[in-house]
């Protein structure tokens, strides 16, 4: 039986208001696992729900007496991050049931809860080589006055075997804005050390060039000998080409970034240094487990390592443990407002964004007093004893 146009406004008239009120529900700090560094939040801060209903259901009784959901978001993940004219906003990576991501901007007053999605999802024009695929954007506010959108761009691998449906290549796309809405596409980035992954420019130009951290991968998933996060400075950032790639923070053996490591969003800077924040990677029985972790660089030569504090600054935990891909935490966005108090928003499992606070102080403290990883288990063993030590006489 085909429902009433009287069933249908009143389902309709449900799902708005159920709607509303899932979006305006508040957020409040986690109390339990104190750790003096940041502070997590118990709510996601977006996920597949948060989409509006107008870009998922034909809200015309004539065309769609059912009310059926005629197009799905499966996955709100791996956001950029902006803080512009007083508001908090992420370029979020959305993704459709058909498992294509595209772009669309979140805005939030306090930037922890009452996210809204603008009117469309951003139209990102194309190069004369069609993306496949779009996702992960670093916003970037940089001193030439563009805003910079830095993205991966997934297409099939032209070089792939026949029958070989699924082998990919990852290049970096480059777009610029003033507005977040109108997108000039620059061609992508032109890597001489294989695909790329986790492309972010820096805020600032270095010697007068623009400079970019980079993943050279050998391989779509596989980095192979190019892991690491890389260095390279580009001239006109219209024609971006980086002929030479230098490894600033490597994988290392039996620690958090064994496998692969990426810059995430762009570093911040400070009175002591630029704050940088990435993902390192691991393999495991369980599959690959990815993690953040910081470093510091040096404020006049961002491309050399100033503090190295060891291990994870976060991992998954509880819920964020499980999505599509469980076992992952990502971040390409963070926010510092005008009271110097850090948002840090990042994916769990694919899945959903979170976000934790901190501030620019305590994260400077972080990464200069935590100690570096020894990389032997006899090392870790020090650093407690010395701890154990100073701790005596208090
Ligand atoms: O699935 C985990 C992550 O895998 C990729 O990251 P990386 O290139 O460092 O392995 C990206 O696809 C990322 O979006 C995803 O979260």
């Amino acid at each position: 039986m085909i429902p009433t146009k009287e069933q249908f406004d009143k389902k309709l008239a449900k799902l708005k208001k159920e709607h509303q009120k899932f979006l305006s529900k508040k957020n409040k700090p986690v109390t339990k696992n104190y750790n003096g560094i940041y502070q997590r939040y118990k709510r996601p801060v977006l996920t597949a729900a948060h989409a509006p209903l107008h870009w998922r259901f034909d809200l015309n009784y004539k065309t769609n007496p059912f009310l059926m959901q005629r197009i799905g978001v499966n996955a709100t993940l791996n956001s950029g991050a902006i803080y512009l004219n007083g508001k908090y906003l992420l370029m979020v990576r959305t993704e459709g049931w058909d498992r294509k991501s595209y772009f669309a901007v979140a805005e939030s007053i306090n930037g922890i809860d009452n996210w809204r999605f603008w009117e469309r999802p951003v139209t990102m024009p194309e190069t004369d080589k069609p993306d496949t695929n779009v996702y992960d954007m670093r916003l970037i506010q940089h001193e030439d006055g563009w805003i910079y959108g830095v993205f991966c761009a997934e297409r099939k691998d032209p070089a792939a075997p026949k029958g070989d449906t699924s082998q990919a290549t990852a290049s970096g796309g480059i777009a610029r804005t003033k507005d977040l809405t109108n997108w000039e596409r620059l061609p992508d980035f032109i890597s001489h050390h294989g695909q790329q992954r986790n492309l972010v420019l820096h805020p600032e130009f270095v010697d007068g060039k623009y400079a970019f951290y980079t993943r050279p991968q050998d391989g779509f998933i596989e980095v192979g000998g190019g892991g690491g996060i890389g260095w390279a400075l580009v001239d006109d950032i219209t024609k971006a080409e980086a002929p030479d790639e230098k490894i600033i923070d490597e994988k290392i053996y039996h620690t958090i970034k064994e496998l692969k490591n990426g810059q995430g969003p762009a570093p911040i800077k400070t009175k002591k240094g630029w704050l940088h924040l990435a993902h390192g990677v691991r393999g495991c029985a369980a599959g690959l487990r990815y993690v953040l972790f910081m470093f510091m660089t040096d404020l006049k030569d961002p491309s050399k390592i100033i503090a190295r504090p060891g291990g994870y600054f976060m991992a998954p935990e509880g819920d964020e443990r499980v999505g599509d891909v469980s076992n992952v935490l990502f971040s390409n966005g963070w926010i510092r407002n005008e009271k110097d108090e850090i948002f840090i928003y990042y994916g769990s499992s694919d899945t959903r964004m979170h976000v934790a606070t901190s501030t620019v102080d305590q994260l400077i403290d972080y990464c200069i007093n935590t100690p570096e990883d020894g990389l032997r288990s006899a090392a870790s063993v020090k650093n407690i004893n010395k701890l154990i030590d100073r701790n005596k006489n208090e």
